[in-house]
């Protein structure tokens, strides 16, 4: 793979580049809608494609291997093939999922024995055959088995964690060497910083993962729970130790802020339910605060959603309509937050990125950061 710095702000840490991959190029900082189970939720890949433009997405390893099952698909000839999605896809290996879905998980040295959240049946996840299933579920980008801890976390559960992270780490490796591919395109394997929320433990991590070489470099274990505050100063410390010259991709984060705070310290990569998710409840970002479309306030405003937004959807319908679909239960609304929030998301590292190849990325950062923190 590919990475190229094509600039770095000056008065921050953060970065604009690309990646390319046998999928395309991505340009970063990127966001990657989340589509955990070959869908992003509610949004069509038409839509996806030509409203949103995301250069990548997410999916995960541990839902694809339950539902439909890696044999299925195997046989589809890959997951861009069985979900009709020919740009990038990365998928996440499971290592959060099985701790935070699966009931009566078991974490051991050789792996994790779970139930199934669906149908209660048992499985065991080693780093060997997540590597396997992930060579076959065929993602452009792939990530390392680890062991996300929770926050609050005691300091011996959170080193014995990291270093068993590091272990599994290395089990990954020697397996992907003995895993061939299984199509006709390039897989590049990421490595995830862990350490709680201790300074050392994850300079320590950050020097581990960094000795390995990888295509890019993933820092896991944040944003559950701690303050906003806490996981910044994780960002930061591992920033400084992990390459430059690769891909930074903090896991599972954030808020529109979130996002903004660590691309200023280095991030290049991020994934969230949140614009999905929140969208489905009625919330909506926007460059100017979050709305709460259900609020009887919206009931006879028929201004646009966002005249701002780069999708068909924000000027499209008004603020009225869509609180009527909420009121009235219809899918529609659903769909529509859901384009709306993917669509800013999408604009705001893009605008990021923009900033920063143009130089004013910190004075626009700290105006955005002020405005998107408003309730509307
Ligand atoms: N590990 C993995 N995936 C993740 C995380 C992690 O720590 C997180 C943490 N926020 C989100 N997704 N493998």
């Amino acid at each position: 793979m590919a990475f190229k710095l094509a600039h770095t702000d000056p008065q921050t840490k953060a970065r604009a580049g690309t990646m390319t991959t046998d999928h395309g190029v991505i340009e970063t900082p990127i966001f990657m809608p989340v589509g955990t189970v070959a869908s992003v939720k509610g949004v069509h890949q038409k839509e996806l494609r030509e409203e949103i433009d995301p250069d990548i997405i997410l999916g995960n390893t541990y839902h694809l291997f339950l539902r439909p099952r890696t044999p299925i698909i195997k046989a589809a000839g890959g997951l861009h093939k069985f979900m009709g999605w020919d740009r990038n896809i990365l998928t996440d290996s499971g290592g959060y999922q099985v701790y935070s879905l699966s009931a009566n998980r078991k974490i051991k040295e050789e792996g994790v024995k779970f139930k199934s959240h669906i149908d209660g049946s048992l499985h065991f996840f080693t780093p060997e055959n997540v590597m396997e299933i992930q060579r076959d579920i065929g993602a452009d980008i792939i990530m390392a088995f680890d062991e996300c801890t929770p926050y609050p976390c005691d300091y011996q559960y959170a080193k014995r964690s990291m270093h068993m992270t590091h272990r599994w780490l290395d089990r990954c490796l020697l397996h992907l060497q003995k895993t061939p591919l299984s199509y006709d395109y390039d897989q590049f394997f990421f490595p995830i910083v862990q350490g709680s929320t201790y300074k050392d433990l994850r300079r320590q991590s950050a020097e581990y993962i960094s000795n390995v070489g990888a295509e890019g470099n993933a820092i896991g274990g944040l944003s559950v729970g701690e303050p906003a505050e806490e996981m910044y100063a994780m960002t930061e410390v591992v920033c400084e130790i992990l390459p430059e010259d690769k891909p930074r991709y903090l896991m599972g984060v954030g808020t529109p802020i979130n996002l903004l705070e660590n691309i200023a310290l280095g991030i290049d990569m991020f994934d969230c339910v949140m614009p999905t998710r929140n969208a489905r409840n009625g919330m909506l970002f926007t460059a100017h605060g979050t709305i709460n479309i259900k609020n009887k306030k919206w009931e006879n405003d028929f201004s646009a959603i966002d005249e701002m937004g780069i999708t068909f959807v924000d000027k499209e319908y008004s603020k009225a309509y869509l609180r009527h679909l909420f009121a009235a239960n219809e899918y529609l609304g659903k769909q529509i937050a859901t384009i709306h929030n993917l669509g800013f998301y999408i604009w705001l590292v893009r605008e990021a990125r923009r900033r920063i190849i143009a130089g004013d990325f910190a004075q626009w950062k700290n105006i955005m950061v002020k405005q998107m923190d408003k309730r509307l």
